[in-house]
């Protein structure tokens, strides 16, 4: 091999190096906001292992406003973005700008919340939790440890959004099988910690001090610990005198878990760009049709 030979091989070596580093992915992610500690979590991971995988992740908060959401894909259209990663606020809405997004054949992934369109071939696929299984486990559990006898009152995620929809359903079917359990009250708290608490106060009043209530469902714990703070200035005992039941298993509801305030949590899963971004990744490289739901599992945690 002579000289030149090398040099020009190691020139073709350098290119490749280069090529390799210039076509790393850029993808747009339009996340629904902050609210509770459950997304802030999901969002850290979310661009904590875009840098592993070698992703150039544009990132837009939407402050839970879906405007802003159609206003940040659009912007990664125009962008010309590799691909597009949205977590949507609710489940309407969406037919139009995910048109737009196909017709500039930028593939479109939905993570956590799911939506409502009639084209599934809209997105490429869903890689999320399954929300229903998660109210399903939270009413098994409840209906066991009140021996199937028991009135809820329960606090709702964000209106129309796909976890309040679907943990309300799943919820609503384990209990179904047990006439003597019911939802007596039920009103949204936003998912957030002042939503829960703002529900549960009127709720405390509407119910007399929550006379003969057995349980607080919430979608979140963030409402459910805003809830627990509600019923504390209240003077009442959450855990004890009523069963505390709700979903993500955030740091502050284990501390809740620990102190008997609270009684079971079905795990929300926030480190999830392990399995998101090896999808994206794979597509990008071999485009081919995968599972239109791709699920993340979930398992409840009680009260030790
Ligand atoms: O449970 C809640 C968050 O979309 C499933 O959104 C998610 C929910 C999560 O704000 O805490």
């Amino acid at each position: 091999m002579t000289f030149k030979s090398t040099l020009a091989g190691a020139a073709i070596a350098v290119a490749t190096l280069l090529t390799g580093t210039a076509s790393a992915q850029t993808i747009g992610f339009s996340q629904v906001g902050s609210e509770g500690d459950w997304r802030p979590a999901f969002s850290a991971n979310m661009q904590e292992s875009a840098k592993e995988y070698g992703v150039d992740l544009k990132f837009a908060n939407a402050q839970g406003k879906q405007e802003e959401q159609l206003r940040a894909v659009r912007a990664f259209i125009a962008q010309g973005v590799d691909a597009i990663i949205i977590a949507p606020v609710v489940v309407t809405g969406w037919d139009q700008v995910l048109k737009e997004a196909k017709e500039a054949k930028i593939p479109v992934f939905l993570v956590d919340r799911d939506v409502d369109v009639t084209d599934k071939s809209l997105y490429v696929s869903r890689i999320s939790a399954d929300f229903n299984l998660e109210g399903k486990m939270a009413g098994e559990w409840l209906a066991d440890a009140s021996k199937g006898s028991c009135k809820i009152v329960e606090l709702q995620g964000t209106t129309g959004s796909a976890p309040a929809i679907e943990r309300k359903k799943g919820f609503e079917t384990a209990i179904s099988k047990f006439p003597n359990m019911q939802i007596v009250a039920t009103q949204s708290g936003e998912f957030t910690t002042e939503g829960g608490k703002k529900v549960m106060e009127a709720f405390i009043k509407s119910t007399d001090n929550l006379k003969g209530i057995c349980a607080s469902f919430a979608h979140n714990d963030n409402m459910q610990l805003g809830a627990i703070q509600a019923m504390k200035e209240a003077g009442l005992k959450p855990g004890k005198d009523v069963l505390m039941v709700s979903v993500d298993y955030v740091p502050a509801i284990k501390d809740a878990l620990a102190k008997g305030e609270a009684n079971a949590s079905v795990e929300l899963r926030s480190a999830v760009g392990k399995y998101i971004y090896p999808v994206i990744l794979d597509y990008l490289k071999n485009p081919k049709d995968l599972d239109k739901w791709i699920v993340i599992p979930s398992a409840i945690h009680t009260a030790k």
